[in-house]
């Protein structure tokens, strides 16, 4: 049977790099000859993402949950496209998925509070449960200091110093909890250099690429 192919994700919190980073990616798999496409979440473009981009851009108010599943709900639109392109042989780099989805939303604390959480981190793992699972998870660790230095955080939702903080406290148990269930999470210190990153992704990923033969898992099964 011929190899499908690879599924690889690329975490992080914001201004870590992810994005150029997965263009590296995708650039480099082009040279390499490797069929390859770039995917990212939350996909903006389609009737959910707007929402969601009007959310973020504080356009909108949603209920914290409501806006949970609206971010799930836009990866699980995807999700039997995602499918078919790895079977039909072509690898998939998606910027940001579930795990964004749970380390943003279960970081979340109540009014008033720094460390109440708001949501239950199991409520908030369960609607992606049963999307297609990634091969490898990079994620990307950048630290408070390196991310000011380059520019400091949006002005989007979400694009504080405190907020980033809880967030990869989450990504951390994330990353554990996909080890302990035989997933391949790989911690990239991303306050090194654009190329000395590449490299290290590149290391990680380069023998996934030539192709799959296992079958595409399903996400916290
Ligand atoms: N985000 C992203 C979530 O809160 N939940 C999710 O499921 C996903 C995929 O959206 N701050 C957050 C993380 C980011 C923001 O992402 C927008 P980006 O990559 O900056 O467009
Ligand atoms: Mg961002």
């Amino acid at each position: 049977m011929p190899k499908r192919g690879a599924f690889i994700v690329i975490e992080g919190l914001d201004r870590s790099g992810k994005s150029t980073q997965a263009a590296a990616l995708l650039r480099r798999l082009q040279d390499a000859q490797v069929s390859a496409k770039l995917i990212k979440f939350p996909d903006r473009t389609t009737p959910i993402g707007k929402m969601i981009d009007a959310y973020l851009r504080s356009e909108s108010e949603l209920d914290d949950r409501a806006i949970h599943l609206l971010f799930s709900a836009n990866r699980w639109e995807l999700a039997s496209s995602i499918e078919a392109t790895l079977r039909s042989g072509e690898t998939i780099i998606c910027d940001r998925y579930a795990f964004s989805g749970l380390a943003f939303s279960a970081s979340k604390v109540r009014p008033g509070s720094q460390s109440y959480p708001l949501l239950d981190y199991d409520w908030c793992r369960t609607p992606d449960a049963g999307l297609p699972a990634p091969d490898l998870t990079l994620f990307l660790d950048v630290s408070t200091d390196a991310a000011k230095a380059r520019g400091g955080y949006g002005e989007e939702r979400y694009e504080r110093e405190d907020v980033q903080r809880r967030v990869r406290d989450v990504f951390v148990r994330i990353g554990d909890q996909v080890e302990a269930g035989g997933g391949r999470w790989e911690v990239v210190d991303a306050d090194e250099s654009e190329e000395a990153v590449r490299d290290v992704i590149w290391d990680a990923a380069k023998d996934l690429v030539k192709g799959v033969d296992a079958p595409i898992e399903k996400l916290w099964d």
